[in-house]
């Protein structure tokens, strides 16, 4: 039984939506609005003022994090929902941003409505979630939680040797607030799939039940660069060749441990990068992720070993780096069956299932209860300019996120 007959405007988000993905459009569509760019600066100022037209108190913390309240009868810590704004360089309308924006059109729902919830409500946008230009992912709910030092965050160095503290001030958003505040009640957060899941079953909401873990490394080999044509093979030290051989042996990892390991080389970068020398430097990113701790464990195991053979095999220095480890994450169960039956009282199908993806609410999980509530992407594409989801689910999404987050700001539950 519905305790309200409150519904969302999915016309409205579904504006929000555009009008935000017109910061960043790329020429052919898609987004590129990475984090802490003159891009991100431009969304994040349109939300802050998106924030101050609802009526909500915005602070903004010293890596960045936005934070819109919406007060309640009583205080004490809110209940939590957002995501975030930045955008890999093949991005979408839809991830981070919708979770935002969801959690904006709840705000709006209740001001029309003229609703004083019990606990207060605050929309959450996390600074650089996805770490594509500075690593770690989840960057801004790390430092939020405690689980990465302010210091350290800001003197990240990024794939375009700028740092995260000079970027910070220069797009004016290394905020006033003291990092940490406020503890959240419970935290819930709305996202596309971005994996194929639910469109393959016919299905509308995730109850998500987890993510998986997290591996991430940077390996830089160093050969020695020599004349493409005049170098006999057997007397090359080829860091390219190395670097190549890890790229394939990645496939046959993920095949051999099986499951859900999956395994992907995302950038490699040649040096001296020219077509007639051998290079002498290569530096590749691994990414590795498996919903199982201990077969991600065997995972960089067996790389590792590999990494080591085939660089000796070449006479080829490596060095590895870490950029980023988390754990699998389990999700707060009663928070999860909320979902389920939240979307089921809406008339919607719904399924659990693991996140492939990592989310701001795998770190918030550390701190309070905590779930998502996934919708559909078409042909399970993300990271990618083709992302699309749609309107249907990302209204239906916004209305189960609607409807769990009424009983959580009156108090049910956590
Ligand atoms: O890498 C991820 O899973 C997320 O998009 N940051
Ligand atoms: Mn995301
Ligand atoms: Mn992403």
């Amino acid at each position: 039984m519905r305790r309200t007959n409150l519904t969302v405007d999915g016309r409205r988000l579904a504006a929000r939506i555009e009008a935000l993905g017109r910061i960043g459009a790329l020429p052919g569509g898609g987004v590129c609005r990475l984090a802490l760019s003159e891009e991100d600066r431009q969304a994040r100022d349109l939300l802050v003022r998106w924030m101050e037209e609802l009526g909500l108190e915005v602070r903004i913390d010293a890596i960045g994090n936005i934070f819109g309240l919406r007060r309640g009868r009583e205080t004490g810590p809110p209940i939590m929902t957002g995501s975030h704004i930045d955008t890999v360089r093949t991005g979408g309308l839809y991830d981070g941003a919708l979770g935002v924006l969801a959690g904006l059109e709840v705000a709006e729902v209740l001001n029309r409505a003229g609703i004083e919830t019990r606990h207060p409500l605050m929309v959450a946008a996390f600074t650089n979630e996805e770490g594509a230009r500075f690593p770690p992912d989840m960057m801004g709910s790390l430092v939020h939680v405690g689980d990465l030092a302010l210091e350290q965050a800001l003197a990240t160095e990024g794939i375009d040797g700028e740092t995260v503290g000079s970027c910070l001030a220069r797009i004016g958003y290394a905020g006033k607030a003291p990092v940490g505040c406020p503890e959240a009640r419970a935290f819930l957060e709305l996202h596309i799939e971005q994996g194929p899941v639910l469109e393959r079953e016919g299905i509308t909401i995730g109850a998500v039940e987890g993510v998986q873990g997290i591996s991430w490394q940077a390996f830089t080999f160093r050969g020695r660069s020599s004349h493409a044509g005049t170098t006999p093979m057997a007397m090359r030290r080829d860091a390219g060749l190395v670097a190549a051989r890890t790229v394939a042996f990645l496939r046959r990892l993920a095949a051999e441990i099986g499951g859900d390991q999956v395994a992907t080389a995302g950038s490699l970068r040649f040096s001296p990068d020219l077509v007639n020398v051998v290079p002498e430097r290569a530096e590749l990113t691994v990414d590795l992720r498996n919903t199982e701790e201990g077969r991600l464990r065997e995972a960089e195991r067996r790389l590792a070993a590999f990494v080591e053979e085939a660089a000796a095999d070449e006479g080829v220095a490596v060095a590895s780096r870490r950029l980023a480890r988390f754990p699998p994450v389990t999700f707060d169960p009663a928070m999860v069956a909320r979902v389920e039956a939240a979307a089921r009282r809406l008339g919607h199908a719904v399924r659990r299932l693991p996140s492939g993806a990592g989310h701001d609410a795998q770190i918030m999980a550390r701190v309070c209860p905590t779930a998502m509530i996934f919708v559909p992407s078409v042909g399970g594409v993300s990271h990618n300019v083709e992302e699309f989801t749609r309107p249907e689910d990302v209204t239906a999404g916004a209305a189960v996120l609607l409807e769990v987050l009424l009983e959580l700001l009156e108090g049910e539950g956590p």
